[in-house]
């Protein structure tokens, strides 16, 4: 008997880690020293809302386009959701919602479950703040699991926002993920599995914002091959016998148009003059509408691969990569597509949950998707409390992709937000540990539990892991699970400095 119960608490722990919390990391060890120390997980009414949280209530600044409101973050069947909406208030076309915790969190484990809003122009942000209000000799911090913009984007990054230049720029260090199972990148090499032979060729992409085409180069066939290294100025000499017909002096290239910047050549015949990067290399599109790019050469010729470079370079970083594209050739009388590439064929985030992570101790930033570890971040200076961020923002040139009317009436939104700590004194952990009773099993009505420690509060989960009731235990430890429909649950018991798991029947 004994055997059998150590055996149930065994499968249910197990069955926990796999089910209610399968998005944690492998470090974060429940069973071990780390605890679910705070939690939001907005099931109570929207005016309960305030209890946990401060909103933005004014305009914002910057790239920013909208104001932002409490009655922008509505709180409903267990999400809150942070609302954009084309209105003007706050001297703004748009306004969203941001909201931040009363509290102030150290080193630990923070994890944010959420769907984006469904357009495009959105920053939809889980992130922290330090605030200036902080202890002499700290740094003022900004840590951003994810700002993340529709369909699939994650954007990490950390800012220094006490040490600054004089020029009073500040150090950060983003870094950039597609997630949707698709990538964007600098460069596209489309090697012709059959020869094509045409004079014409047309590039077009409906990518919302301006985008640089630095180079564009229609290749003869070459029995050497074509660039690896596509985003080179000297591509078109690193390897024998190439043929970039974009080149010939007697190819004319027409374009949609061009972003007209004072002093600047954004011309589309730079995508013919042998720079990939920096000032007068590329052709700009225009911002609006379809953009095209058209080249036609001399007379027909045979095509063996046609490359393109996209994005402007920052340190290492490539930035405004083109969200779709497509080429065509011209055969006498149609437009016969040879490739495309579109972002939204990926995952679209706005259709389905995602757990963003941070794990924060005195020497390390690691940054996870769904419970995997995307980043890894050594630091020596991120040591203040910080508050936590939820943000739905509309953002200015194209840094989200395009604002149109499709942002209207959608939102981000947050199932929960955790935060889970780690004890240093591993001893009363170990004590502590598979100390949870509940009875009676099956049960009809009142759940008891019992452990060594005081218990504060119950909830319980389904095995889709979704939270099926909380509360707070009464003087008896005991909870009323006579709501539930009969079938087999996890609970998750918190005390202080403490949470212990367990399962049982409902009959
Ligand atoms: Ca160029
Ligand atoms: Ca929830």
């Amino acid at each position: 008997m004994k055997k059998n119960l150590s055996y149930a608490v065994a499968f249910s722990l197990m069955l926990l880690s796999h089910m209610a919390i399968a998005q944690l990391p492998e470090e974060i060890d429940l069973n071990g020293k780390w605890s679910l120390s705070w939690e939001d997980e907005f099931d109570y009414p929207d005016s309960q809302l305030d209890d946990n949280w401060i909103s933005q209530n004014g305009a914002s600044g910057g790239v920013v386009l909208c104001s932002r409101w409490r009655e922008n973050a509505v709180v409903n069947n267990g999400i809150v959701e942070l609302q954009a909406k084309k209105e003007t208030r706050g001297g703004q076309d748009w306004t969203a919602a941001s909201i931040w915790t009363k509290e102030k969190f150290h080193y630990g484990y923070y994890e944010c479950r959420y769907k984006y809003a469904g357009a495009t122009g959105t920053n939809n942000s889980f992130w922290m703040w330090t605030g200036y209000d902080i202890e002499e000799g700290q740094k003022a911090v900004e840590l951003d699991p994810n700002e993340g913009h529709y369909p699939n984007e994650i954007n990490t990054n950390i800012h220094n926002w006490t040490d600054k230049y004089e020029d009073g720029s500040h150090d950060d260090w983003p870094e950039h993920f597609d997630m949707g199972g698709i990538e964007k990148h600098p460069s596209y090499t489309h090697v012709l599995d059959a020869t094509i032979t045409t004079n014409k060729i047309r590039f077009s992409s409906t990518h919302g914002a301006h985008f640089h085409i630095g180079e564009f180069r229609i290749y003869a066939p070459n029995a050497n091959g074509y660039p690896q290294d596509a985003v080179s100025n000297s591509a078109d000499s690193e390897v024998a016998g190439l043929v970039n017909y974009t080149r010939d002096a007697a190819t004319t290239i027409t374009a949609s148009g061009s972003y007209v910047i004072d002093g600047r050549n954004t011309d589309p015949e730079n995508v013919a003059n042998g720079l990939n990067t920096g000032i007068n290399a590329s052709w700009i599109s225009q911002k609006d509408g379809e953009k095209w790019l058209e080249i036609t050469l001399s007379e027909e010729k045979e095509i063996g691969c046609i490359q393109f470079t996209n994005g402007w370079l920052s340190g290492t970083g490539w930035n405004a990569l083109i969200d779709n594209y497509k080429i065509e050739y011209y055969d006498g009388a149609n437009w016969i597509e040879l490739a495309k590439f579109d972002i939204a064929d990926g995952a679209d985030f706005s259709e389905e949950y995602h757990v963003v992570g941070m794990l924060w101790d005195e020497t390390t930033i690691k940054y996870y998707f769904d419970g995997e570890l995307i980043r890894t971040f050594p630091h020596d200076f991120i040591h203040a409390p910080t508050r936590v961020y939820l943000s739905l923002a509309i953002l200015d040139m194209g840094i989200a992709g395009a604002v149109t009317d499709a942002i209207d009436g959608t939102s981000m939104k947050v199932d929960y937000v955790r935060y889970y700590t780690k004890s240093k004194d591993t001893s009363i952990n170990n004590v502590m540990k598979n100390k949870l009773k509940s009875f009676p099993n099956p049960v009809n009505d009142l759940l008891f539990v019992e452990n060594d420690n005081k218990l504060e509060q119950v909830s319980i989960y389904d095995l889709q892991g979704k939270m099926v009731l909380q509360s707070n235990l009464d003087s008896q430890n005991s909870i009323n699970v006579s709501s539930l429909s009969p079938g087999v649950y996890c609970l998750v018991v918190n005390g202080v400095n403490m949470v212990e798991t367990g399962k049982f029947i409902k009959n």
